[in-house]
């Protein structure tokens, strides 16, 4: 969400932020905006709408500067307009924000009553305004900086810009990701490595309550009391070019194709084919007294986290919780010693999350995250780090993030359920082989991409559209519905094919198609019960099955997908597929923005 960008250059810098903001465009594409400092003045372009709208701003009306920030905006306050765009500004400082502040409205009152006027209806400009106020004073930008910081609340990553200090800027973080790169005589800041790629490797990431001052020289930083601070500068692994779109329509088909591949990198992290054992990245770390696993996450990850609760306590006989992130603290969970919290989020930066996971922390839990980007702040707050390795994922609706969850969520379940005794050699030894089955089962299943196609022009016209799927299959239900909704906007709802005949089954005409996610095995004969009453009663059924499935209930139905045949235990990530190439086919049929969907962003930075 809103993604920052800050540089100190040796030339001009509005390009090559711009170019930063195309690689931070999937946090938030509601307006963008750029700001430099030249002719002793700040400066700054400012578009509604996606990235293009300021390039073409910036054509007809280039900026110059050698220093300057940029961003790109998912709207918390104020509606997406070029008033409310990022950089705000007033004559002496210019600044862009991820995050909110959540006192901006006493801290507004207080500035107008000084006689202070607003350009916007945000939360961020009530900083501009504090520090360019204390700045205008006569306070050094630092001692401005340094004073405002104490008075906002709630979340930001700040980049500062200064008319009187055209050679420097001042970052902070407080909830919200920055990191520092270090370049050639050239320092950078950003919401994150990737928007950093083309220019550095080398990245400092800030802690919380951390904020810095960058010249070309480097960087000064301090910790939340002000004191100076080292924070280790690590070489990225992220390269320029890991964000293009190859051969690819969209993001989102090409990370669809990269499953195959991205699930077998995470694998080989967790299994030891040697051996036919599972591991963890840190071997040592005892699961043997661990008496429950609370499961917190938001959206698609929430899903993964769902199947995984199946396997933990099928597995491991652990008993399992899990909630929505954005819920679980507000109902002050009883956490009882011995607990371990899991934690999912592509980002590793989810607010939410983030918040449910201080929370189980304060409550003496150990830590574990699922996290795709291992710098993440939920990274760096673990105890066990269990990275997916999916590669920067930036269509806006999750797709290879979700299934190399899958996999490791189903690796750890093995390594939960055999330091607990629950699970022998042999039981080990089919795991991992099964396992180790996911990534061809997955490319098998991509096989079916131009039948997926042709059936969903049978979706593209319904106004709703039902996911039905039971044990497993059931969270792979609600990510197919959301998947739906996320980037075709067609209304759909997922359900557990049992609870149908308790009121959604009033739902049932000839108009709502109903896609019944079914692989053959022990929960088939009753899905396709459940199948059956709705058919009887006109509905439209798409089964998504395997060969004998599909032999087996095929008939009658508006449409079959054949799914390879696999063992239930990585059914979820091969079945995953069909429902986002689906979702993907509608959305591209209805001629929606696939990978930058409307009212949603990436990385979700706020609460
Ligand atoms: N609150 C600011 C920044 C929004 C943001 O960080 N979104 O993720 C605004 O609304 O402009």
């Amino acid at each position: 969400m809103c993604g920052i960008i800050g540089i100190i250059g040796k030339d001009d810098v509005a390009e090559r932020l711009v170019d930063g903001l195309k690689r931070l465009e999937y946090r938030g594409y509601d307006s963008a905006g750029v700001a430099t400092v030249h002719g002793g003045a700040i400066d700054r372009r400012r578009a509604e709408g996606k990235l293009n709208n300021l390039v073409k701003e910036l054509a007809g009306s280039p900026l110059p500067g050698t220093t300057g920030i940029a961003h790109t905006r998912w709207a918390t306050h104020g509606a997406p307009t070029t008033s409310n765009a990022h950089p705000h500004a007033t004559g002496e400082v210019a600044l862009v924000h991820n995050g909110i502040i959540e006192n901006f409205k006493p801290l507004r009152d207080e500035l107008i009553a000084r006689g202070r006027t607003f350009d916007s209806q945000t939360d961020t400009e009530v900083v501009a305004h504090l520090v360019s106020e204390l700045v205008e004073q006569g306070a050094s930008p630092k001692d401005a900086v340094r004073q405002v910081l104490p008075r906002l609340h709630g979340a930001f990553a700040l980049a500062i810009l200064f008319r009187s200090h055209p050679d420097m800027l001042i970052g902070a973080r407080l909830g919200s990701p920055l990191v520092v790169g270090y370049g050639d005589g050239e320092t950078y800041l950003g919401s994150d490595a990737l928007a950093l790629a083309p220019l550095t490797q080398r990245i400092a990431y800030l802690e919380e309550g951390d904020w810095v001052v960058i010249t070309a020289q480097g960087a000064e930083i301090f910790d939340k009391d002000n004191n100076p601070v080292e924070r280790p500068v690590t070489i990225s692994g992220v390269s320029g070019a890991m964000i293009d779109k190859g051969n690819h329509r969209h993001f989102m088909q090409k990370e669809i194709y990269e499953q195959p591949v991205v699930v077998a990198q995470t694998l080989k992290a967790y299994l030891q084919r040697m051996d036919d054992r599972v591991s963890l990245p840190i071997p040592d770390f005892d699961l043997s007294a661990i008496r429950r696993v609370t499961i917190v996450a938001c959206g698609t990850s929430f899903y993964a986290g769902m199947v995984a609760r199946y396997w933990f306590e099928q597995f491991a006989r652990v008993p399992v919780d899990l909630d929505f992130a954005s819920e679980f603290r507000y109902r002050e969970p009883v956490m009882e010693e011995g607990g371990l919290a899991l934690f999912i989020s592509q980002s590793g930066e989810t607010a939410d999350t983030l918040a449910a996971l201080r929370y189980a922390r304060s409550q003496g839990q150990k830590i574990a995250v699922v996290v795709n980007v291992p710098t993440s702040s939920m990274a760096r707050e673990a105890d066990l780090l269990l990275p997916t390795h999916a590669g920067p994922e930036i269509g806006v609706a999750s797709t290879k993030a979700f299934t190399c969850q899958l996999a490791v969520l189903a690796a750890f379940a093995a390594n939960l359920a055999r330091a607990k005794g629950r699970l022998t050699p042999a039981e080990e030894k089919e795991i991992v082989r099964h396992l180790a089955e996911a990534p061809a089962a997955i490319n098998g299943a991509l096989a079916y991409d131009e039948a997926i196609e042709a059936m969903a022009h049978h979706i593209v016209p319904a106004r709703d559209v039902l996911y039905l799927g039971r044990g497993t299959d059931y969270p792979i239900a609600l990510e197919g519905a959301l998947k739906l909704k996320e980037i075709s906007y067609i209304h759909a709802e997922g359900y557990a094919a049992g609870e149908m005949k308790h009121g959604p089954i009033a739902l049932i005409d000839e108009l709502v198609p109903v896609i019944c996610i079914a692989p053959s095995g022990p929960l088939f004969e009753k899905t396709v019960s459940n199948m059956q009453e709705v058919q009887a009663r006109g509905g439209k059924v798409v089964l998504i099955s395997d060969y004998d499935g599909v032999q087996a209930a095929g008939e009658g139905c508006l449409a079959t997908i054949t799914m390879p045949k696999v063992h239930p235990l990585i059914a979820p990530m091969v079945y995953a597929v069909p429902v986002q190439l689906l979702a993907y086919h509608v959305a591209v049929l209805k001629g929606t923005d696939v990978d930058q969907p409307r009212n949603l962003a990436k990385s979700v930075t706020v609460e």
